[in-house]
């Protein structure tokens, strides 16, 4: 298999994470945000990342891919087979897609905004080096608009979700019954930037959003993250490889 991806996308770290817990090998292509969307969008008709290709099979988003994955390689059961837990499990993934998403994709847009290092550091892998440090060098006054993204209240809210899920998480094992589920993996990857764990690669790991990932309050929630891509084999940075477009 081969994933179409952004190296740093919470998406798409959600979909490696699948692939981790199904054992599945796959190989990555590292797509060029502009140009290779292009591209993507020649394949499947659209322009996001994640995009599993198995074969000739194109599979698009993460939900789509998590449940083409359940199908395809049965163990481990990443949805619960009871129905009521798994309409939870649902759920959770859902709520961390979307609510969750929006608020640390704004805490990290933010953090990026004051952070000249942070802003290098995520650049996509392809940007040759001359411009990526020229971005890197840019002014915060030019990101500084960003700041304005996150209000108050969207913060707030962003902590006071992230206590509950500390609160929930406090034993350490899965969400949900006794086995990691796709609700696990879907909190799990929009932790991402939060905090970067290891296999973001040694000049993220460990950084991210202020008052957040260095917070002590919210170090168990980032503890059972850890344990949760210990348990799923989720250890090693990606394989990068640049995209080339086709011609
Ligand atoms: N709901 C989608 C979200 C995918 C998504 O938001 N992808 C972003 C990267 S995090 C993207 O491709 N953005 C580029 C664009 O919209 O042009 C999923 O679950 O995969």
């Amino acid at each position: 298999m081969k994933l179409f991806q952004f190296r740093h996308s919470p998406f798409c770290e959600k979909v490696r994470l699948l692939l981790s817990a199904k054992s599945v090998s796959y190989a990555v292509e590292e797509v060029t945000p502009g140009l290779g969307q292009v591209d993507l969008f020649r394949r499947s008709g659209q322009r996001q990342v994640p995009v599993l290709q198995d074969g000739d099979e194109l599979v698009v988003g993460s939900v789509a891919i998590g449940r083409y994955l359940e199908k395809a390689v049965a163990e481990p059961a990443l949805l619960p087979s009871n129905a009521q837990d798994r309409a939870r499990a649902l759920l959770w993934e859902n709520w961390a897609d979307t609510t969750m998403a929006h608020g640390a994709r704004m805490a990290l847009l933010q953090a990026v905004s004051q952070d000249n290092e942070l802003r290098r550091a995520l650049l996509p892998v392809a940007t040759p080096s001359l411009l990526r440090d020229l971005l890197g060098a840019f002014p915060g006054e030019v990101m500084a608009g960003v700041s304005q993204l996150l209000t108050h209240g969207g913060s707030q809210q962003l902590k006071q979700a992230l206590e509950h899920l500390t609160v929930l998480t406090a034993d350490g094992g899965p969400l949900i019954g006794e086995h990691y589920s796709v609700a696990d993996l879907a909190i799990g990857a929009q932790l991402y930037g939060l905090r970067f764990p290891h296999c973001a690669g040694a000049e993220l790991a460990g950084a991210g959003v202020p008052g957040i990932g260095d917070h002590p309050l919210f170090e168990p929630l980032f503890a059972w993250r850890d344990q949760l891509y210990q348990a799923v084999g989720r250890v090693t940075p990606s394989p990068v490889q640049d995209s080339q477009p086709s011609a």
